[in-house]
Order: C-alpha cells, then structure tokens, then sequence
C-alpha cells in the first residue's frame, strides 16, 4: 500500500510539474565567449521529447538570442535568428554570433511549438562575444 500511495505521490507531482525550471547551464551569465560556442541547456521537474511527440510533461528547447522581451506565450514560438528550436530534443547546441554583447534565454516549448500552460522559461543571461 505504501508503494502505491509513493507511486502515485510521484506521477502527480510529476504531472503538475509544479517546479519545473529550464536554465542555461554553459555560459554562465557575464560569460566571455569566442565565436562558435556550446550553450548547454538545464531542465528540472520536466523532461525532454522532440517537436511532434505530444507525451505529458515534456517539451522542448527554444534559445531565445537577443530578445527585449519574450514571444506571445499564447500562440507557436516564431523560428528565425532569434528563436532557435531545438525540436530533435537537443541539450546543447553550438551557436554562432557575432562579437559583442548578447543575451540569451531558454523558453520551452510544447510538441506544437507552444509554451506550456505555465511557461517554463529561464532567466535571461548577459554574454560578450569577443573575436
Ligand atoms: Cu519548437
């Protein structure tokens, strides 16, 4: 009986993902950086399915680059320069940019691009691209 009341202890706090957090664990923020470079993506309390996939609790990456503020969180988060999908279920990628200053910042998203009910979104992280 125990174990039953632990499962299922388990599978609901897992289905409200009530703690969720997506965060960048490479650069850190403040970070300099010489182009191409690896950002290593962090998840907690959710996991990882690619684009396509609809299984509860999950999603995928989305790198938000250079943003002053997030995409409609209502609706499918646009693809282009400044919104990468990661919909193979990608942890890192390699990112090229430009020298300079940048942010970036992790948004995920759902199986149809879509942030969850309750976005799971990181802070935002300042880099310095140098040459
Ligand atoms: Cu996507």
């Amino acid at each position: 009986m125990n174990k039953f009341l632990l499962a299922l202890t388990f599978i609901f706090s897992i289905s409200a993902a009530p703690s969720a957090k997506v965060f960048i664990i490479s650069p850190k923020d403040g970070a300099e950086v010489s182009s191409p470079f690896e950002v290593v993506f962090g998840l907690q309390g959710m996991g990882i399915a690619p684009a396509g996939i609809n299984f509860p609790n999950t999603g995928h990456h989305h790198l938000l680059i250079d943003l002053d503020k997030l995409p409609d969180l209502k609706s499918g988060i646009p693809a282009d320069a400044q919104h990468l999908h990661f919909g193979k279920g990608q942890t890192q990628a390699t990112i090229e940019l430009d020298p300079g200053e940048h942010t970036l910042q992790l948004l995920l998203g759902d199986w149809m691009h879509v942030p969850h009910e309750t976005p799971v979104v990181s802070g935002k992280i300042n880099i310095l691209v140098v040459d």
